[in-house]
């Protein structure tokens, strides 16, 4: 027997943190970085993970103590383990370091200048490149010293970046999905004057109030689906209020089976939430006893439907029929997937196929291209599509609306998604007020969120509030396809690569360009026949452009 001890590792400067959690029990069979313990303190919750393999054979805490660095937390018999040790000694190996949020600040503040303030990410111990979640400010709110700007999230932590000074919020530098280090800068906050306020760098102190409560004043913005998800919710799920009060496994946990951790209730210490309340959940979702909002037809998109009682996701050892490789899905993968999902199965899509002649367009379109060519803008026959579906919503207004509950919301702007292809996933930029652009601008505009799209740097704002979206395939190719509405839309527009066909005239055949068109519908809103009158009315303005100014 080789029994060893596992030990708080360095949790930054936070002196006494309560464990909230336990993760494991005596008899569990523990790997290298198994988290034994969640901790938490006022800003931030932490999983301690285990030094050693082995088999547990005691926790040394219970829920409720107080622990701090190099508090033996755990004895594990590690013999017989061939990954028995960390690399290191367990303090320093400790592969989750969990330090503290925001280590506390100077114990008196200098006073505020009056100018423009870095704030950045203070000692955050061993993390690196903790992911940006929240944002719990926006320009132009007044800020307390300590007040929660950001949280970020890890693998084994999140913790909330408290504004080192007081003042006005100048500016974000970070954004939703953005990585972070120690030393990053994050807001710009225009001193007081007067007020109490740390030196630029200075590392904040903890706030008073535990993480869900203090978020819980964020704005509507600060709603944890992040926006920079690929075809976005444009609102959020629920209305912002408390965040979800949970560690880091069980928000994970509730990622993975799907389950609104915000209609969750928690019956852990502070109502947090944990592993068996979602289980539970589930359980009751699965058994009928109980629905989600969304099933509840209480979402946005007005949908119903009960839980569906499928058969469980088959569960096939793959490697047992040849090599494989896995590979973990990107965020925006992940974060599409399940709006995607949630869209398909919620939604009773109806798709109509047509082909528009887009002969002369295009025509028009190279012609215009070769006159503008030294403007470095290239009129796309997206923008085209962009502006002559303005004016098929214009003519039938329920395809620019989106249903909330029993009524139907319609709407006098036009945004205009398109969906663009990235490195990382499906994302949807959306150009906003199309009606009232000209084509060469909705290009220029295109093509400059398409590049940001690509660069990963398109903003919440970049892709919310779209009305219609347009997916085009046209530079790749195919023929028809059945594109996903995207919730809380109605209507979305595929389109196919153009290709010469013969038309008969009534005396002959002539060559001319047709534009494959497939429109998805939500059929609780729309039906058959405005559907196929849409497709009709955007062929013949696609044939003749000049019917966009009637
Ligand atoms: N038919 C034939 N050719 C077309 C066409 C069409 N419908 N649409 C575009 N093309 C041609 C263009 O003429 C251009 O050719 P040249 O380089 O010779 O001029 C080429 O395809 C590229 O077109 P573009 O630069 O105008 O780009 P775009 O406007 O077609 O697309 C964007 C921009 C961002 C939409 C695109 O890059 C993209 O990401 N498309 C994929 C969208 C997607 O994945 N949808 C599926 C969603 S469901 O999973």
């Amino acid at each position: 027997m080789a029994l060893v001890e596992v030990k708080v590792p360095d949790i930054g400067d936070f002196k006494e943190v309560a464990v909230i959690e336990l993760l494991a029990k005596p008899g569990d069979t523990i790997k290298v970085e198994q988290s034994l313990l969640t901790v938490e303190s006022d800003k931030a919750s932490m999983e301690i993970p285990s030094s050693h393999a082995g088999v547990l054979k005691e926790l040394k805490v219970k829920i409720g103590d107080n622990v701090a660095e190099g508090t033996v937390i755990a004895v594990i018999d590690a013999a017989g383990s061939a990954a028995a040790a960390a690399p290191a000694p367990a303090q320093a190996a400790a592969p989750a370091p969990a330090p503290a949020a925001a280590a506390p600040a100077p114990a008196a503040a200098p006073a505020a200048a009056a100018g423009p303030i870095e704030v950045k990410v203070p000692d955050i111990g061993d993390f690196k490149d903790v992911a940006v979640i929240e944002l719990l400010v926006k320009p132009g709110d007044t800020i307390k010293q300590e007040q929660s700007l950001i949280t970020v999230e890890s693998d084994k932590a999140s913790m909330e970046i408290p504004s080192s000074a007081a003042g006005t919020l100048k500016e974000l530098k970070v954004k939703i999905g953005d990585k972070v280090n120690i030393g990053d800068l994050i807001a710009i906050v225009q001193g007081t004057g007067g007020g109490a306020a740390a030196p630029a760098s200075a590392a904040p102190a903890p706030a008073p109030a535990p993480a869900a409560a203090s978020a819980a004043a964020a704005p509507a913005s600060a709603e944890r689906t992040p926006p920079t998800a690929a075809l976005p919710p444009h609102e959020p799920a629920t209305p912002s209020g408390t965040l979800p009060h949970a560690s880091p496994s069980v928000r994970k946990y509730a990622r993975e089976l799907g389950v609104p951790l915000e209609e969750v209730k928690g019956t852990g210490p502070k109502c947090r939430i944990t592993q068996e309340d979602v289980q539970s959940f589930t359980k009751a979702v699965m058994a009928g006893a109980a629905q989600t909002k969304a099933a509840a037809g209480k979402a946005p998109a007005g949908g119903g439907g009960e839980a569906l009682g499928l058969l469980p996701w088959p569960k096939v050892d793959f490697a047992k029929f040849g090599a494989i490789e896995r590979k973990p899905l990107s965020r925006i993968k992940k974060i599409s997937g399940a709006n995607l999902h949630r869209n398909w199965v919620m939604i009773p899509h109806v798709t109509n196929h047509d082909d528009a002649d887009i002969t002369e367009l295009e025509a028009f379109r190279v012609a215009t291209n070769k006159e503008n060519e030294k403007s470095g803008i290239k009129v796309t026959m997206l923008g085209f599509l962009i502006k002559a579906c303005v004016a098929a919503l214009k003519k039938f207004p329920d395809f620019n609306s989106s249903l909330d509950g029993d009524d139907l919301v319609l709407k006098s702007y036009y945004h205009i998604g398109f969906a663009a292809d990235t490195p990382n996933g499906l994302v949807v930029p959306v150009i906003k007020d199309a009606d009232k652009k000209g084509v060469l601008q909705i290009s220029q505009e295109m093509a400059e969120l398409a590049k940001k799209a690509r660069d990963g740097k398109l903003s919440p704002a970049d892709m919310s509030g779209a009305t219609f979206t347009i997916s085009s395939l046209g530079g790749i190719g195919g023929r028809y396809f059945t594109p996903i509405i995207n919730a809380p839309e109605v209507a979305i527009l595929g389109v196919c690569k153009s290709q010469t066909e013969p038309v008969w005239d009534g005396k002959q055949f002539q060559p001319r360009l047709k534009l494959p068109l497939s429109l998805s519908w939500d059929h609780r809103v729309i039906d058959g026949a405005s559907a196929a009158r849409f497709n009709a009315y955007l062929g013949q303005i696609l044939a003749d452009f000049r019917r966009v100014l009637l």
